[in-house]
């Protein structure tokens, strides 16, 4: 008898739970992937065979999230319209190729009052580059809810498969009365059902998330007189991993504007802040390129130096003249490759601050310090992809042998 009413009470779920079903339509094009119209409830009706019983969601911040690594922010021109805050990575597990929906996203909002947010829209980033390009469809608009955004999806745009990365864009349109200095805003995704509303065959999904989760950038308007600017990339590089250190790779990526008049970069000095590590003792060589295309890479050498006769923790570029010049509002990218040769227990970041900047027209800083992750060569000594500290007299190499010669 027990048995009976569990199943009674499972069945009357699971018909309501259909009849709860949430989109109305008139014909199959208004019901999503794995649906179709039901003609005599005229509401979208689950195939049992298409849709996944159950699941479970992982959210990320998606593969190429804008970050906001070097300055800390990403500097913004005030209005900014369609701005991209963030890339969300969503990836179902179950049953291979089947459907599963996602109804509703929230994302909260940390600004202060005097930023004005408008024109929210949820991107379907179908090619995962986290551009809103134009042939891809924007899911919802984006209604203010509490502290936060909420996405309705279009009903018809509500089906994902399991087993594949989808990648989502937030995208709004922020500005300010005034100058705001110092004023971050950044969104912020919780991993749990507040936050994503689903449907499976049978309920919802469950949700986790990555700890990563809420690396969605910060953002500072640019201010609009009296500093010039000089910020990280979008290309900004993270350190790689002890394995990767060694080699000749970028290491910064820049973006200078004259905010307020035209102006040129004449000198710019990079330190060292580490353990054991110097120009000319795990770095070889530092070069800064113009990265013309503003892509990361550097295209046209502007000076390099290398063979440091002593160990400094500084070096400065000597800028010819005109070569790195910017018109009111014009802005420049660069970009800082070295060669790195470091050896277990060496690590250091490199950073460049205010002082470091020297500029044609001297103006207030927007953007430094900028600074590296810490570039950490720390392995097991047996291992034998792991570099030992040269031994002195290899590193003085044959001089150490004939350290003393008579001449009559
Ligand atoms: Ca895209
Ligand atoms: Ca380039």
């Amino acid at each position: 008898m027990k048995k009976l009413l569990f199943i009674l009470i499972f069945s009357m779920f699971n018909a309501s739970l259909f009849a709860e079903f949430p989109w109305p339509c008139s014909d199959n094009s208004e019901c999503p992937e794995g649906t179709s119209c039901n003609s005599s409830s005229n509401t979208c009706m689950m195939a049992k065979d298409k849709v996944v019983d159950y699941t479970v969601l992982y959210l990320d911040k998606g593969e190429n999230n804008p970050n906001s690594r070097g300055s800390g922010t990403i500097f913004i021109p005030n209005p900014s319209k369609d701005l991209v805050l963030g890339q969300l990575a969503v990836k179902a597990g179950g049953d291979n190729g089947k459907i599963y929906f996602i109804t509703d996203i929230l994302v909260d909002i940390s600004a202060s009052s005097q930023i004005h947010f408008e024109n929210f829209k949820l991107i379907y980033d179908e090619n995962g580059n986290a551009v809103a390009d134009s042939s891809e469809k924007v899911l919802a608009e984006g209604k203010v809810e509490g502290y936060g955004m909420s996405f309705e999806l279009d009903q018809r745009y509500t089906a994902f498969k399991t087993n594949q990365t989808e990648n989502f864009l937030i995208v709004g349109t922020v500005s300010a009365d005034k100058d705001l200095p110092n004023d971050r805003f950044n969104i912020r995704i919780q991993g749990n059902k507040d936050y994503i509303k689903t449907k499976t065959y049978s309920s919802d999904a469950e949700v986790s998330a990555s700890k990563d989760i809420n690396n969605f950038p910060s953002f500072t308007f640019e201010p609009q007189s009296g500093y010039f600017l000089f910020a990280s990339g979008r290309h900004f590089p993270a350190a790689p991993s002890w394995r990767e250190i060694n080699g000749e790779y970028e290491i910064m990526h820049l973006r200078l504007k004259a905010l307020d008049g035209a102006n040129e970069l004449t000198g710019l000095t990079v330190k060292l802040d580490g353990n054991k590590v110097a120009f000319g003792n795990g770095v070889e060589k530092i070069s800064l390129y113009i990265d013309s295309n503003n892509d990361g890479k550097g295209d046209t050498m502007v000076a390099e130096l290398s063979d440091f006769t002593e160990p400094q923790q500084s070096v400065t570029f000597q800028i010819p003249s005109g070569k790195i010049a910017m018109n009111q509002g014009e802005e420049k990218f660069l970009t800082i490759k070295t060669a790195l040769n470091f050896y277990n227990d060496q690590n250091t970041y490199f950073y460049i601050s205010e002082s470091d900047v020297a500029l044609k027209n001297k103006q207030k800083i927007e953007g430094t310090t900028v600074k590296t992750d810490n570039f950490i060569y720390s392995c097991k000594e047996d291992n034998p992809d792991c570099r030992l500290k040269p031994e002195e007299n290899q590193e003085e190499g044959g001089d150490s042998g004939c350290s003393l010669l008579f001449v009559d």
